[in-house]
């Protein structure tokens, strides 16, 4: 296949081959119970440049690859992918791409030490802290036991605050829109129990809201798109965490684990409001009771540095066979239908 890619430096075209690959190694993860597919040892050049282009070029010319991965039937609409890649710094231990059945990712927090996780099996962890570059910036990561993690993720903040959202039916909720490496509605006043037992009317008042969100025009910053949604509540235990959190994922399922840039936004709010201390520990419990610790430093700008641990298993070390006779070999897709 010859495929022509806009190139690291300026606009030059680039051109070169790359085999369709018929086979990709992939170790699976989960991390709080949330999976992550990381592949490895894929040949696959994506040009020069920021991970925010290399994500770019995947998208335009290798989107097939990402339905193949995390769509049915191989994966479903919970799998997290995470695509290795060349760092773009050099101080950078590798590049990574992370994506899901509708499309992509700018971070992922479950994600990264899913990806800490796989490396470490492989033997290819390196030692202490490491950086991994993302699209959307460069964060940090450690081992800091057999399966604990700790991810330095990128600044964080809250964009606007009160921002109230009308159901068509005339309820009225209210949240804080808040970035934590993806964009994020929280809020507080939805009035549902968040337990797993609330698991279908969570989902439903959350997937209005993102849609309600849409119509009425309400976006991050630059315009971007609220893609997750989180509907906090209190802890099912004050001993094991702080808060309990329901996060809406942008294709349809909810995450297992507290969601790390769901709980790096939340704890951009707290900072905000002077609720939460630096260096003091905020304890995120997921719908499935699984807990991130995390903490903040303080950066320029009204803007907090996060940092996340949680535990990611390897449960799986397997070869996804891509048969071209397979009519669903890229996956299915209903994208075109949503
Ligand atoms: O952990 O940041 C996260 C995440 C995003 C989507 C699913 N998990």
């Amino acid at each position: 296949m010859v495929v022509q890619l806009a190139g690291g430096a300026g606009d030059a075209i680039v051109t070169f081959e790359t085999a369709q690959p018929s086979r990709l190694r992939v170790i699976d993860t989960h991390t709080g119970g949330e999976p992550t597919r990381v592949v490895v040892d894929a040949e696959l050049d994506l040009g020069g440049g920021s991970l925010e282009e290399r994500q770019q070029r995947f998208e335009r010319h290798f989107d097939h690859l990402r339905r193949a991965i995390v769509c049915e039937p191989r994966g479903g609409d919970v799998w997290v992918g995470a695509w290795l890649t060349p760092a773009a710094d050099a101080s950078s231990a590798a590049g990574v791409i992370f994506f899901n059945n509708v499309g992509y990712l700018g971070m992922c927090g479950h994600g990264t030490m899913g990806v800490a996780a796989a490396l470490r099996y492989l033997g290819r962890a390196a030692e202490g802290e490491y950086h991994l570059d993302t699209p959307v910036g460069a964060v940090a990561v450690s081992l800091q036991s057999e399966s604990r993690v700790l991810v330095h993720n990128v600044r964080s903040f809250r964009f606007r605050k009160n921002v109230a959202v009308a159901l068509p039916d005339g309820r009225k909720y209210h949240g804080e829109i808040a970035w934590g490496g993806n964009w994020f509605f929280i809020c507080h006043d939805h009035g549902l129990p968040v337990t797993a037992a609330a698991i279908p009317q969570l989902h439903r008042l959350a997937s209005e809201l993102r849609q309600q969100l849409k119509i009425q025009g309400m976006v991050g910053r630059g315009g971007a798109e609220i893609d997750h949604i989180e509907l906090i509540g209190p802890p099912s235990d004050s001993a094991i965490a702080d808060s309990r959190n329901f996060v809406l994922c942008p294709g349809g399922a909810y995450d297992r684990s507290p969601c790390g840039t769901g709980t790096s936004a939340k704890l951009a709010c707290l900072a905000a409001d002077g609720l939460l201390a630096e260096g003091q520990v905020w304890r995120q419990e997921s719908i499935i009771g699984s807990v991130f610790e995390a903490s903040f430093r303080r950066a320029a700008d009204d803007e907090i540095l996060p940092q996340l641990t949680g535990t990611a298993f390897v449960n799986a070390d397997a070869t996804l066979i891509l048969d071209p006779a397979d009519p669903f070999c890229m996956g299915i897709s209903h994208e075109a239908e949503r």
